[in-house]
């Protein structure tokens, strides 16, 4: 047990003398980046180099300008797949990271009332060092954890760090984004997702993903072209997302019932035989069990569960039918799908199911399966690999369906707990606030020896940390290759952008490198970024130089052809019955699953979902996207206009939000947008770090009314498994 007297939580509520401390001393006040420059009689020295965002998950690829050094401008870089010449606003505003006045400059540690000392590197790196050694001695390297939101260094440098100190626990963020999306279609399909044609397409149906909202570039603009082409466009989802400019219908549905939707389609697309007999004869496994269960899953069953009439779910599978095999449920990306509910994984495995009664997989206008490369095997043996380590990871045991390169944090958690994870290690990370109900976290490391978060602000992590070491920002960093995969494979890097703003920051590499050689394991890091880039793209037949000049690079077409793709699935075949999933406890025919928490009179269901300009916590303290979530009130929780008249609530009227976990207020927006019984919260808002001064306390946060929990097989969050009460605070 730690010996800190005044409790974490205790410290989250106040401590603002912290912020001085924590960031930017004599800080460099450049409130946009597109600093103003002083009139210069001299040229100016302008400079482009190429890097890919760090805004989410998609990293796309960018071209950075800088005037004498300063940040200019961004621009989508041409070549990349999924940038294609743009980014998206969340993507400009995140480059103001780089000047913010916010962020972590200096090696940080906790003292005993729970406040932090700037500390030196050679100080950081020794103690950490020293108390990792000591766990180890004490209770085994399989106490201790990493748990990373998957960069493209971190991702490596984390599972080398790891494996080195001889522990398998190396976790992705997935458990809250799309870890049973991900472990469905991996299982179901053979791979852990794939994409819709829209250019050939004739019907799309979306179920709980929104372009408009969760954005890609590319995806925006192909479902932009595929409108435009006259495509039917279904959204299905409790609120009228910002796809619906491009949608031809708007399907509302009970939250956490899309499943009983899908069945019914595949009910009606057996039982009048509308289905592709040839695909599902040739390339299918466990049907005949498939179809048996799925009798009775009727379209007026589901209409008691959804509440989408009956009749819409027969036009809906008929119409599929006739556009067939142009025609394809989307793949969906986090809600719903990725980590919201009980039935996620079985959600996910219902829409693949649609898509092969479909005959879409492989079709032109169907569910395409593309192919990803990857960095070949290195000689070199400086890049040797730690051996494997010996026990298996933390979780695999209870959750043997999550997907192998992700686990579940949520497990690590639940060892936390239990007071089996004395160290965790957190790597561009917020876990502490977006991964699993945040007072859980804050109870657990009360109960761990060593918290060390890399970061480049006070997040709510890095504040519940013993140390926390500043990286660079991704501008200021070489990273090693991403590759990306679809019809056409690539390659992209992050290219030092901008000179390091502060001095006492380190890259990636450098701190991992630091933390293993002070850990007794350096002899698995003798080498940089660079050198290790080098390697790795030398294996694809690109040199570090092609990079540092284009930031994405097309390598060899992969050829791909229309036509019934392999499933690389356990039969061979797509899977309509996963074996595996049986041995797992559960139904391995894919079928009915209800969601856990049903709202009662009286309760709303509350679901979450993403805002163009903002992502996860990381961008709430962008001075600029803060502003204009601010100016345009865009924390509201919204309701419907029916609930609003009975509640007597009117928007701007304050409301209190209840569940059995946590009680907050936050404004209203009336809309009719949104589907009676339903309350929709923007995800990013409600932070908890007084060290971030615009973000703090701006909006509530989903998490914090979630019980913890985890999805049966594969652990995801279940993050809107709640129901909540909301009523008017009289003014
Ligand atoms: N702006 C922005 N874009 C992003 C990101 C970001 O942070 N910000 N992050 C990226 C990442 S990492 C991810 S995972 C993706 C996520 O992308 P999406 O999966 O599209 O994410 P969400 O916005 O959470 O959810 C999409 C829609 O699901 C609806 N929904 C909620 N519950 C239900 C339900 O029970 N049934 C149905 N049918 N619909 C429901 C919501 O109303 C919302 O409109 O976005 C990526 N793009
Ligand atoms: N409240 C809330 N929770 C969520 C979501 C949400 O929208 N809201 N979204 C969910 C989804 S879809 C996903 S994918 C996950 C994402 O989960 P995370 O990746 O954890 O995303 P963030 O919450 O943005 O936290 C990222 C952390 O990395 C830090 N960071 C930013 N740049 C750098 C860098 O260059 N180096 C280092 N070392 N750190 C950096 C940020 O300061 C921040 O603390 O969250 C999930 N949970
Ligand atoms: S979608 Fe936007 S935030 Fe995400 S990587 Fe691309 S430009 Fe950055
Ligand atoms: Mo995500």
């Amino acid at each position: 047990m730690r010996e800190t007297t005044v409790s974490r939580r205790t410290f989250l509520k106040g401590s603002a003398a912290t912020a001085a401390l924590a960031c930017a001393a004599g800080s460099i006040s450049l409130g946009s980046w597109q600093a103003e420059r002083a009139v210069a009689d001299e040229p100016s020295a302008t400079k482009t180099a190429p890097s890919l965002c760090n805004g989410c998950s998609s990293k796309c690829g960018l071209v950075a300008t800088t005037v004498d050094g300063q940040l200019w401008t961004l621009r989508g870089n041409e070549g990349h797949p999924y940038a294609k010449g743009r980014i998206c606003g969340r993507g400009h505003g995140l480059a103001q990271m780089a000047y913010s006045d916010e962020r972590v400059t200096q090696p940080m540690r906790r003292k005993d009332d729970g406040s932090f000392e700037p500390i030196d590197w050679d100080t950081a790196f020794k103690e950490i060092g020293e108390k990792t050694k000591a766990i180890i001695e004490k209770n085994g390297p399989e106490s201790l954890a990493i748990i990373q939101d998957p960069r493209p260094s971190g991702k490596q440098y984390s599972a080398r760090f790891m494996n080195a100190l001889g522990s398998a626990n190396v976790y992705a963020h997935s458990s809250s984004c799309n870890l049973s999306k991900e472990s469905a279609y991996q299982l179901t399909i053979g791979a852990t997702g794939f994409s819709n044609d829209f250019a050939n397409a004739k019907m799309v149906l979306f179920i709980g993903r929104s372009y408009g909202d969760g954005i890609r570039p590319s995806s925006v603009q192909s479902l932009a072209d595929a409108a435009e082409n006259g495509t039917r466009i279904v959204i299905v989802d409790p609120r009228l997302n910002n796809s619906g400019i491009f949608a031809s219908d708007w399907v509302p549905i009970n939250p956490g019932t899309d499943l009983a939707l899908l069945l019914a389609m595949a009910n009606v697309l057996i039982e009048e035989d509308l289905y592709d007999h040839d695909f599902v004869e040739q390339n299918t496994y466990g049907f005949d069990e498939f179809a048996a269960q799925t009798k009775e899953y009727t379209p007026t069953w589901a209409e008691k569960i959804t509440d989408i009439p009956a009749a819409t779910i027969e036009e809906l599978a008929r119409a599929m039918a006739k556009a067939a095999p142009a025609a394809s449920v989307e793949s969906g990306w986090r809600a719903v799908i990725g980590c919201s509910y009980n039935n996620s994984f079985d959600t996910a495995r219902a829409i693949a199911a649609i898509n092969a009664l479909l005959g879409s997989w492989g079709a032109k206008g169907g569910a395409l399966l593309t192919s990803s490369p990857k960095a070949g095997a290195i000689e070199d043996a400086r890049f040797k690999a730690p051996a494997k380590p010996e026990a298996k990871r933390v979780g695999d045991a209870e959750y043997p369906l999550a997907l192998a390169s992700a686990g579940t944090n949520v497990a690590a958690l639940q060892a936390a707990l239990n007071g089996e994870m004395k160290g965790l290690f957190f790597y561009n990370s917020n876990a502490a606030k977006g991964y699993a109900q945040p007072k859980k976290w804050t109870e657990a490391f009360e109960k761990t020896d060593l918290v060390v978060t890399i970061d480049v602000q006070m997040s709510e992590t890095a504040l519940q940390s013993d140390y926390v070491l500043p990286e660079v920002t991704y501008l200021e960093r070489l990273e090693l290759p991403e590759f990306v995969g679809g019809k056409k494979h690539f390659v992209g890097m992050r290219t030092v952008v901008l000179d390091k703003i502060h001095p006492e920051t380190k890259t990636c590499d450098e701190i991992f490198n630091g933390l293993a050689e002070a850990c007794g394991v350096g002899e698995y890091f003798q080498f940089t970024a660079e050198d290790w880039a080098e390697a790795q793209l030398a294996t694809v037949g690109v040199t570090l130089d092609q990079m540092k000049k284009d930031g994405v690079i097309e390598l060899p077409d992969p050829n791909f052809q229309y036509g019934v793709p392999t499933f690389k699935t356990t039969s061979g075949k797509f899977e309509f019955k996963t074996d595996k999933v049986g041995d797992a406890g559960l139904n391995p025919v894919i079928g009915w699953v209800p969601r856990k928490v049903t709202p009662k009179d009286g309760e709303f269901s509350i679901i979450g979902g993403k805002q163009g300009i903002h992502s996860h916590t990381m961008t709430q303290n962008i001075e600029a996207l803060n502003a204009i979530s601010r100016e345009y009130h865009m924390e509201r929780l919204w309701m419907a206009a029916k609930d609003a008249e009975q509640l007597g609530v009117q928007t701007g009227d304050t409301v209190e939000v209840a569940s059995s976990e946590h009680t907050g207020q936050v404004e209203v927006r009336v809309t009719q947008r949104l589907k009676p019984g339903v309350v929709f919260l923007p995800t990013h808002y409600g932070g908890d770090s007084p060290t971030q001064t615009r973000a703090y306390q701006y909006g509530i946060s989903l998490n914090d009314f979630i019980p913890l929990d985890a999805e049966p097989g594969v652990g995801s969050m279940m993050s809107q498994e709640v129901a909540v009460t909301v009523k008017k605070v009289e003014a």
